[in-house]
């Protein structure tokens, strides 16, 4: 050990004298000679899938050998020695960690029905396979199997799944209302059922509320919850201090929209368009019709107003829900500062040319 951590190069204080230099040789030299030692080589190389067999000593002599087991979970490759010897250098003989090469699981091929993806590109333990089953089959057992060591030998983690056909049993059934396929009792993958709501014997239609048509999805299940038949009828919407501009109609049933206007002075608070919702409510709620407050000008002038004159002209009363009712307006300001900037304009061009025109 002392020989082989000697220095190669001498220390450069050393150097300018040659009387040193030959001492220092001789030292060296003493010393080789008397250390039976440095002819010796470390511990062998360890690798985290071979090990030494037997128990490692500190050094070994020159010429003395090594063989190497391989680690559980990995095969010896022959054509690579499987060993490594104390050469004359006091260095161990090459030897590579790919003398021991991983094991692989039995091999696994596609399964009916599905296909079987290699995760890590190889069967070997540590690596993950993965099943996928074709369109219209849905996958029965485990999706993922992994190459695992068990005991000194490789198995897979589980048996490759199954894929089965997808099916989905009939839809079920609604109350004041029926589906396309009553009666039907296996569905296949990605049929589909189509719901209505029956005549209502009362004053009010039924409402479809959910998703009229579902299919069969996915592991046997419908794609949402069947829809509900239901009287939806929302109250009439009148709006004080506005009118209503469209979604003219005598009944509001679900998803019925109408527009509002807040009449001339009048701001809207809340939403101009509302919907009849699933549980006969506005959504959102009818809107305000608040007076408008002009902050500094309804009291300094009070004299200014506007006069509107409007006609409406409404669409046949037989047919309120169809069509809209008109409305033209003509309004006009009893302020003149009040009225817009080309007035102001014109007015101004005017008075200069007649001034021009009398010089
Ligand atoms: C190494 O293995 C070889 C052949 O397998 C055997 O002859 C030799 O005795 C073994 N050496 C040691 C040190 O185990
Ligand atoms: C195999 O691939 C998966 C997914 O990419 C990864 O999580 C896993 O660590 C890999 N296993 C090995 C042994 O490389
Ligand atoms: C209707 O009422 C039900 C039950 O009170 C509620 O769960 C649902 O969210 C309501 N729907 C709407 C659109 O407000
Ligand atoms: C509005 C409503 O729910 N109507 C009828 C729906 O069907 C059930 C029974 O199937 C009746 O009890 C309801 O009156």
């Amino acid at each position: 050990m002392a020989a082989s951590s000697t220095p190669h190069t001498r220390p450069a204080h050393l150097s300018p004298s040659p009387a040193a230099s030959t001492w220092f040789l001789s030292i060296l030299l003493l010393t080789l000679v008397i250390l039976p030692s440095s002819e010796t080589c470390g511990e062998p190389p360890r690798f985290e899938n071979m090990q030494p067999t037997g128990n490692v000593k500190p050094s070994y002599n020159v010429g003395e050998r090594v063989n190497y087991t391989c680690n559980p979970g990995y095969l010896y490759r022959p054509p690579k020695p499987k060993f490594v010897t104390c050469g004359q250098n006091q260095q161990w003989s090459q030897i590579t960690k790919d003398t021991c090469y991983k094991k692989a699981c039995r091999r696994q091929g596609d399964i009916p029905n599905g296909v079987v993806n290699l995760i890590n590109g190889s069967y070997e333990f540590g690596n993950q396979i993965e099943f996928v089953c074709n369109d219209g089959f849905h996958l029965i057992g485990a999706r993922i199997l992994h190459c695992q060591l068990t005991g000194s030998d490789v198995h897979w983690s589980d048996r490759p799944p199954h894929c089965e056909k997808i099916v989905c049993a009939p839809p079920p059934n609604i109350a004041n209302g029926t589906h396309s396929a009553v009666g039907r009792e296996v569905f296949e993958y990605l049929s589909v059922v189509t719901y209505r709501c029956h005549k209502a014997s009362g004053p009010d239609e039924f409402s479809l509320v959910g998703e009229s048509q579902l299919h069969c999805a996915g592991s046997g299940k419908w794609s949402s919850d069947p829809p509900q038949c239901k009287v939806v009828k929302c109250p009439f919407p009148e709006l004080t201090n506005g009118r209503q501009t469209s979604g003219f109609g005598r009944k509001f049933y679900y998803k019925a929209q109408v527009t509002f206007e807040c009449n001339q002075g009048f701001y809207l608070r809340g939403s101009a368009l509302i919907t009849c919702d699933e549980n006969s409510t506005w959504q959102p709620p009818i809107p305000l019709c608040l007076k408008r407050q002009p902050l500094f000008m309804a009291k300094s002038r009070p004299l200014c107003t506007t006069l509107v004159t409007r006609h409406t002209v409404r669409p046949s009363d037989a047919i309120p829900s169809r069509g809209t009712s008109r409305t033209s307006t003509v309004s006009l300001n009893t302020c003149p500062w009040e009225e817009p900037l080309h007035v102001w304009v014109v007015l101004g061009y005017m008075i200069t040319l007649i001034t021009v025109l009398e010089l």
